[in-house]
């Protein structure tokens, strides 16, 4: 599983002061804690803002790649702010995101392409989140040409079904998971499929409970990458008890009194 960190989010308030006053000691504390427990990657997003985004994502990477030595996620709807983030970022970078909409599509694979970037893939269009799996694979299959034509390889693409809250719209869960088997169909070299983990519990109680159950589930259904909270140990621990059963990490049968030891 290629799991990227989380945590440093403006949406989360104590995030939102450390960008606030520039407190580079706070953002690198929440970089290493997350790399130590496990994170591949950090997902950065300067949340609202009362800054200009582009100079707060600049001073995110810096901040994060004096910290660790990890693939970096460019995480904002304003293309703009992901090419500040990519100037800045001197190891591997992956966008966050691009949709199935033209004109994001026109700005962002150029981007990924230029900078050897990946990019994940929101499956949503001008027409908005789609109803069900079916409407997803087609917008996915829309990225999947448009990256072809475009010559980033398909196994850069980290395609999204789209989690949504399971308190608000209870139906769309299968809907995003049985979309995971029918992306993997679309093309050679296979996309990844990546998912927001924690969306799928916003509004609701026992979140880690919900977390750590979709997460296994969307793995049984070929997920490979999770944007996620690495410093949630019960779900770390479900994370690689999954890749145990999924055979796709070598058992050992004291894999859990190691990894919690
Ligand atoms: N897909 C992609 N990128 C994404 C998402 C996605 N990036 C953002 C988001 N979704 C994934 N990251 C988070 C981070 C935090 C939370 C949810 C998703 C979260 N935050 C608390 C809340 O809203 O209740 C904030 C709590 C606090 O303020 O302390 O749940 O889907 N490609």
């Amino acid at each position: 599983m290629f799991i990227i960190g989380e945590r440093i989010n403006g949406m989360f308030r104590s995030v939102a002061r450390a960008i606030r006053d520039r407190d580079a000691a706070a953002i690198a504390d929440l970089a290493r804690r997350q790399v130590s427990a496990g994170a591949n990657a950090l997902d950065l997003n300067t949340g609202p803002t009362g800054d200009d985004p582009a100079e707060v994502m600049t001073w995110l990477v810096q901040t994060v790649q004096d910290a660790v030595e990890v693939t970096l996620s460019l995480d904002s709807p304003r293309p703009a702010v992901i090419e500040a983030g990519l100037r800045a970022c001197r190891g591997r970078a992956v966008i966050n995101s691009t949709t199935g909409a033209a004109e994001k599509l026109d700005a962002l694979l150029p981007l990924a392409v230029q900078f050897n970037a990946g990019l994940i893939a929101l499956t949503i269009d001008e027409r908005g989140i789609p109803r069900n799996a079916e409407a997803r694979a087609e917008i996915a299959l829309t990225i999947v040409a448009r990256a072809m034509e475009a010559g980033l390889p398909t196994d850069r693409l980290y395609l999204d079904p789209i989690v949504l809250p399971v308190s608000a719209v209870q139906g769309q869960g299968p809907e995003a998971l049985n979309a995971i088997p029918s992306f993997l169909a679309l093309c050679e070299p296979m996309p990844h499929i990546v998912v927001g983990l924690s969306n799928v519990s916003q509004g609701a109680p026992n979140r880690g409970l919900i977390n750590r159950t979709f997460l296994t589930m969307a793995m049984a259904m070929g997920l490979d990458a999770a944007i996620l909270d690495p410093l949630d140990q019960e779900l770390m621990d479900a994370l690689r008890t999954a890749s145990v059963l999924l055979n796709r990490e070598i058992y050992c049968d004291n894999y859990l009194q190691v990894r919690t030891a």
